[in-house]
């Protein structure tokens, strides 16, 4: 009976304890919080990891790509070329892993995505950043034909993988896609309830036609992905976005 008691005392000491060190931790962690320093990205982050664990973000996508804002040359000539985008290809991830990044050549992936539409082998190259744990798990939609609809998938996001990139082609086109990249889903220390961003087109790099049907040609070497600003894309000499991204915390 004695043994039972102690035990029972030991784990309610334990219990209270344990429930303890998150408020001392908290209150330690708030004067530091408050102060006027300049946060550090490490902070930031050591802030952020108790609020938040593994969340699902519904994706919807919602084409402005139409022969309306864009006129110069829409490619509407048939039913073949009839203008649609592949289906959207991404992953929730960490700061160690891009998708797609400016200035830098398309991974044979990211080209084919953005000539082809095809989500292979570009599914093949997240999966290894999620075997090397710089992302949480492949995002895909099917394409995206009716323009009256939007494309949908979900998303996972977690403390450790907080942003979100997806890709998908504007097709017909050379090597054109319209993508999002490292939208950050965590706003102090927590996962916010919804985020629309605009949807840029670019241009991968992976092949160097110039209008919507140009013929294949190869690019060799492989030229850094840019910010697509051919006259196909641009208002008064701005990028107009392509497509409108909604995150709905699920
Ligand atoms: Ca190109
Ligand atoms: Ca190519």
């Amino acid at each position: 009976m004695k043994k039972e008691l102690l035990v029972v005392s030991m784990l309610a000491a334990l219990g209270a304890a344990a429930c303890n060190k998150p408020a001392e931790q908290e209150t330690a962690a708030m004067p530091a919080a408050t102060a006027e320093m300049a946060p550090s990205p490490a902070m930031d982050a050591m802030a952020a990891m108790p609020a938040a664990g593994p969340a699902t973000y519904k994706v919807e996508f919602t084409p402005l790509w139409t022969k309306a804002s864009f006129p110069i040359e829409y490619p509407d000539t048939s039913l073949i070329h009839r203008p649609h985008f592949s289906g959207l290809i991404g992953t929730g991830h960490n700061a160690s892993y891009h998708l797609y990044a400016i200035g830098q050549p398309p991974t044979p992936g990211l080209e084919r995505l953005s000539e082809m539409g095809k989500h292979d082998p570009l599914d093949t190259e997240i999966k290894g950043a999620i075997a090397a744990g710089n992302a949480l798990a492949l995002s895909e939609s099917d394409p995206l034909k009716d323009f009256s609809q939007t494309a949908t998938t979900q998303v996972q996001v977690d403390g450790a993988h907080p942003m979100v990139s997806l890709v998908a082609m504007i097709a017909p086109s050379p090597d054109w896609f319209a993508g999002v990249s490292d939208v950050n889903l965590m706003e102090n220390g927590g996962w916010v309830a919804g985020k629309t961003v605009d949807v840029q087109p670019y241009d991968s790099g992976g092949d160097n036609g110039t209008t919507y049907l140009a013929d294949d040609v190869d690019a060799n070497p492989k030229q850094p992905t840019t910010l697509n600003q051919s006259r196909h894309f641009t208002k008064d000499g701005a990028v107009q976005p392509v497509a409108r991204i909604t995150f709905t915390k699920m």
